[in-house]
C-alpha cells in the first residue's frame, strides 16, 4: 500500500471547542499528525508526500457550495482584520446565532441577505460551536482534500492508498461544516474515483460517528454508497439529527444509504458484525447489493475503547480484525482510505497502524 502526508495537515489549530457554553480543550489537535505519522515509520510504512494536486478546486466545486468555499477560504483573515482578537478577545471563529429554520420561516426574512458582522455570517455556514476556525485552517483542509484526491488518483493502479488527513471531514455537508471538520475529504476522494471512470463508488465509514456529511452530499445519488457503522445518536450522541437506520436514501439513491448505529458500550463483536453486513451490502452484485467498483474507507480510530470522544468500546485487536476485513476488499477492488478520528493521542497512532497493517503487503 502507499501512504500519502503533507505537513500543512499540522497547521490547523483550532486551540478549543465551545462545549456546553465553555470554553473546554480542543479533542482534534495537530499533535494528532505527528502521532500518526511516528507510528506508521515505526511499523516500517513509507510515507510519500504528494504535494499539492492539480485540478483539486474543480473537484471541491463537485463536493461543497461556492459560498461555504469561499466563507472557510477567507474566514480567518476576516476575522482577524475585523480586530476580533483585540476587541473580542475571540482568537477563532465561533459562530453564536445560527439560522435555523425556527427563525427564518414566515419572518419575511429574503434568501440572498447575509449579515455583515463576521460573527453573525459564521452561523450560517457552521452548524455547531466546537468547530472553530483559525489562520492554518484553510491551508490544512485544502491540504488534506488534495491527499484524498492523490489517494483517489493513486490507487486507481490497483494497491490502497491511505491518505493521512487532518482535520477529518465526514461531518462537513454540501453547504456547512462541523464536527471538528471543514471539507469533507471522503467525498472528495469518492468524487475523484468518479470522474475517473469509476461508475459506482461505495464509502464505508468505520468513525466512531455518523458521517452525516458524506451520507447527505450523496443522499439522492445512485452512484455513491454510503454505508456506516456509528454509535446511536438516538442514544445520545453527535451528531444528535441524523444517522438513524431508516435514513435509505431518496430519488435514485434509494437504497443507498446504510446506517447501522450501535448503542453505546459496542465492544468488537457487535462492531465487525455491523462493518462485515456493510461490506456484504456495498460488494455483493445482483440483488440487493451495489457492486462497488472502488470503495473510499473514513477511517476514524475514535470507536476504540479508551477514546475520549466515543463509548465505543473496540480493542486493538478488533481494529487488527477490521484491518483484514478491509484488505480482504481491497484484494477485489482500488481503495483509498483518509483518515477522520481518533482523539486518545498514547494509542492513536499505533490504532491506524494495527488497521493499515493487512493491507501493507497489496500492490497493483
Ligand atoms: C471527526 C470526528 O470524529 N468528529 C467528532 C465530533 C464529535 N464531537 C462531539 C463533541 C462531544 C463533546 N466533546 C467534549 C470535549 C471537550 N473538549
Ligand atoms: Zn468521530
Amino acid at each position: 500500500m502507499l501512504i500519502l502526508t503533507d505537513p500543512a495537515t499540522a497547521d490547523h489549530d483550532p486551540r478549543a471547542e465551545i462545549w456546553l457554553g465553555r470554553r473546554t480543550p480542543a479533542a482534534e489537535v495537530p499533535h494528532r499528525v505527528s502521532a500518526m505519522r511516528e507510528a506508521l515509520v515505526d511499523n516500517g510504512f513509507s510515507l510519500d508526500q504528494p504535494g499539492s494536486f492539480v485540478g483539486l478546486d474543480a473537484l471541491l466545486t463537485r463536493v461543497h457550495t461556492p459560498e461555504l468555499l469561499d466563507f472557510l477560504r477567507t474566514a480567518a483573515t476576516t476575522w482577524q482584520d475585523a480586530g476580533y482578537p483585540d476587541w473580542a478577545q475571540a482568537d477563532r471563529v465561533v459562530p453564536y446565532v445560527f439560522p435555523i429554520p425556527g427563525l427564518l420561516d414566515g419572518s419575511g426574512h429574503h434568501d440572498g441577505r447575509r449579515p455583515v458582522a463576521p460573527h453573525g455570517l459564521t452561523g450560517l455556514f457552521c452548524y455547531d460551536t466546537m468547530t472553530l476556525i483559525g489562520p492554518g485552517t484553510w491551508r490544512a483542509a485544502w491540504a488534506a482534500t488534495g491527499l484524498a484526491a492523490h489517494a483517489a488518483e493513486r490507487a486507481t493502479a490497483g494497491r490502497p492508498v491511505y491518505a493521512l488527513c487532518r482535520p477529518p471531514g465526514h461531518h462537513v455537508t454540501a453547504s456547512a461544516y462541523g464536527g471538528s471538520c471543514y471539507l469533507n475529504n471522503a467525498a472528495v476522494a469518492a468524487e475523484a474515483l468518479r470522474a475517473r471512470g469509476f461508475e459506482r463508488v461505495a464509502v464505508l465509514d468505520v468513525d466512531a460517528h455518523h458521517g452525516n456529511g458524506t451520507q447527505q452530499i450523496f443522499y439522492d445519488r445512485g452512484d455513491v454508497w454510503y454505508g456506516s457503522v456509528h454509535v446511536d445518536p438516538g442514544a445520545g450522541w453527535f451528531p444528535h439529527y441524523v444517522g438513524f437506520a431508516d435514513e435509505t436514501g431518496s430519488g435514485a439513491g434509494q437504497g443507498t444509504n446504510h446506517n447501522r448505529p450501535l448503542p453505546p458500550g459496542s465492544g468488537d463483536q457487535t462492531f465487525l458484525d455491523a462493518v462485515r453486513d456493510l461490506i456484504a451490502q456495498a460488494s455483493a452484485c445482483g440483488p440487493g447489493g451495489f457492486g462497488a467498483q472502488a470503495v473510499v474507507v473514513s477511517l476514524g480510530v475514535d470507536a476504540a475503547a479508551d477514546d475520549p470522544e466515543s463509548p465505543l468500546q473496540v480493542s486493538a485487536t478488533g481494529f487488527g480484525a477490521l484491518g483484514e476485513l478491509l484488505a480482504e476488499v481491497a484484494r477485489a477492488v482500488p481503495m483509498v482510505l483518509v483518515q477522520e478520528g481518533g482523539y486518545h493521542l498514547p494509542t492513536l497512532g499505533e490504532l491506524v497502524a494495527t488497521v493499515l497493517r493487512p493491507l501493507r503487503s497489496l500492490r497493483g
